[in-house]
């Protein structure tokens, strides 16, 4: 006599990691392989998810927090243990530090080694380095609890203040079998990841209370604003009160750049003449000269101005972190701008004509300026003729993203290209990092699927160069503008004692068409504004991965771009 025994359907660590991301959305993975996690990223693909590799672990990383910053979930990516999981980790803590959530997961050594130090293959103990870096970092050590990790992952990224996560999956995990009906029970799917936080009826009324007393009020916009994707509350509340206001870097578009509100051409006059600024999604750091200072009229550099400040985060400890903040009001940016929509009332009395027509009349020289400067269309270029290259194709095709790093590059994009969408411009960030460039455009064409446009300082550009390869690898409809002047900054510094060449000066007249004409894209010379706008027009109607080599004169620009203060030696000289 036979006896039947069916043993139970099984299922392994990988295959829960894969279906616990599926269940809750995560439906793209921008990784690097190698052990252990090359069987998990061929499996997630066979499993539909979109895999991204990429050839350092960085940009894979950037990939994630882009995706992040602009799909409102958490950006994924892999890595392998100890030295992938610390190429990964800049990414990581960029990502914190400019509020965009995403998850970074690497595998990791066996525990019982790594903890008696005897020399695993690459041993680290990695949850502890990346602790600090990050908003929270998990280990999950059994299969039965890689729903909960997940989870716990995706909730610590998204909620509250956005941020990184680190979720450590050490290598025997993986293989580990329960189950499978268990373990399909042991998933969870996140219902509400980033809760509505509302902010309380008094705050709302103190905040009001301060608009109201306003003779010069601005708003300031940051990328918190963009990322709290409630484009029309903010719009509302910027055009029903009429006050000016100024878009951070990665706030621009989220009202047209053009709109007859935007301060941007008029911003140190409002910054030092404004009586209430609201600070809406952006913080008080050293991009805004920390609230004081000459930049905000104060008498000397340490001193505070006599304004009112009105900062609107979802953070409550951001308030007070450099100057008094008069109204704090703490909620999700569109519950916070929600509320004080309703409180506006029928008859809001708009700010003085002296103050908006005063602001109008410096932006409108400004502009007349910059027109004038445009209009000269330097040939060989500088920085404002290929500039308006870009700013013409942008204006054009609104819904391009373009990602931007550099100094010069960077400073003058930033005030020359205007933005018209929300979330369209991806830049160096908090930080003023350089090596965002292929991870975030890879990532801006990959969620949106629109054109992206990298324009990047030929040094900046080289943190993250080999990743064209990628942006050809998946014919990707990405752009690459190499602002090529030799060097750091400027490509004209001298060895005072002749030798090596200035530590700041590259190799003359590179051809970085030649890069991703290596890889089957398209890889051409400009020289001229007229060849720079025949490239760019034909890479956005082509599609086709493009590298434009723009080469500008190397003597424009100036050393740090609109930074050079912050040069110790010029410190020493103020
Ligand atoms: P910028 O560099 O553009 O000035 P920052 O990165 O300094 O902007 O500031 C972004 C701020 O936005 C952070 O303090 C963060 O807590 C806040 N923030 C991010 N998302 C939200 C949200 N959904 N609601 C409220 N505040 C948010
Ligand atoms: N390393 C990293 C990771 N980030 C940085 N910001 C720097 C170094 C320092 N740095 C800047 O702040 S800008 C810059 C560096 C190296 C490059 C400037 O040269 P570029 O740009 O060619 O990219 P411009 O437009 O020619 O000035």
């Amino acid at each position: 006599m036979t006896q039947e025994t069916s043993t139970p359907e099984q299922t392994d660590g990988f295959h829960l990691v894969i279906d616990a991301l599926k269940l809750n959305g995560l439906d793209t993975i921008y990784c690097l392989p190698g052990i252990p996690i090359t069987d998990f990223l061929r499996m997630s693909q066979a499993e539909g998810l979109r895999v991204i590799s990429f050839r350092h672990e960085q940009h894979a990383g950037n990939a994630a927090a882009a995706a992040g910053f602009l799909t409102g979930k958490p950006g994924v990516c892999f890595t392998v243990s100890a030295p992938g999981f610390l190429n990964g980790l800049t990414a990581l803590a960029n990502a914190t530090t400019n509020c965009f959530p995403m998850i970074l997961v690497s595998g990791s050594s066996e525990r019982e080694i790594v903890d008696l130090q005897q020399g695993d293959y690459e041993e680290m103990d990695q949850l502890a380095i990346a602790k600090p870096l990050c908003k929270a970092a998990f280990r999950v050590l059994h299969a039965e609890d890689i729903g909960v990790g997940i989870a716990r992952a995706i909730r610590a990224a998204v909620s509250g203040r956005p941020g990184g996560v680190y979720l450590d999956l050490p290598a025997k995990l993986f293989a580990q079998t329960i189950d499978k009906a268990a373990g399909q029970r042991s998933l969870i799917k996140v219902v509400d990841a980033a809760p509505k936080q509302l902010p309380a009826p008094d705050a709302v009324a103190r905040a009001l209370d301060v608009l109201k007393s306003a003779k010069k009020p601005i708003v300031i916009l940051g990328k918190g604003a963009a990322y709290a994707r409630c484009d029309e509350e903010i719009k509302s509340f910027i055009e029903k009160t009429g006050i000016p206001y100024l878009p951070m870097s990665m706030a621009k578009g989220l009202l047209p750049d053009n709109h007859a509100q935007s301060a941007s051409a008029a911003r140190s006059y409002v910054l030092a003449e404004a009586d209430v600024v609201m600070l809406v999604g952006a913080r008080l750091n050293w991009l805004l000269s920390h609230g004081k200072g000459k930049t905000w009229g104060a008498s000397s550099a340490k001193d505070t101005a006599n304004k009112k400040f009105i900062q609107v985060d979802i953070s409550p400890t951001e308030a007070d972190s450099n100057v008094p903040i008069d109204a704090p009001l703490v909620g999700d940016i569109g519950s916070c701008i929600a509320a004080l929509n309703a409180g506006l009332g029928g008859n809001w009395q708009k700010p003085p004509a002296d103050w908006t027509g005063a602001i109008a009349e410096r932006k409108d020289k400004n502009l007349t300026k910059m027109t004038e400067t445009l209009a000269k269309n330097a040939s060989p270029m500088n920085f404002h003729s290929a500039l308006n290259v870009v700013r013409n194709k942008i204006k054009e095709r609104p819904d391009a993203i373009l990602v931007n790093e550099g100094a010069n590059t960077l400073d003058f994009a930033r005030s020359i290209v205007d933005m018209y969408e929300p979330r369209k411009r991806l830049d160096v960030g908090t930080w003023g990092i350089m090596g965002i460039g292929m991870g975030f455009a890879v990532a801006a064409a990959v969620e949106t699927k629109k054109p992206v446009i990298a324009v990047c300082g030929d040094s900046a550009f080289g943190f993250s160069g080999m990743e064209v390869e990628t942006i050809c690898r998946y014919d990707l409809p990405v752009c690459v503008i190499v602002f090529n002047n030799n060097g750091v900054y400027k490509g004209t510094d001298q060895n005072p004692r002749g030798g090596d060449v200035a530590p700041t000066v590259f190799v003359k007249d590179a051809k970085y068409e030649m890069l991703m004409q290596a890889f089957g894209g398209a890889g051409v010379r400009a020289a001229t504004p007229e060849e720079l706008k025949k490239a760019l027009d034909e890479a956005v109607s082509s599609g086709k991965p493009t590298l434009i080599n723009a080469i500008i004169d190397e003597t424009a620009g100036t050393e740090s771009g609109r930074i050079t203060s912050l040069n110790p030696a010029m410190a020493k000289k103020k």
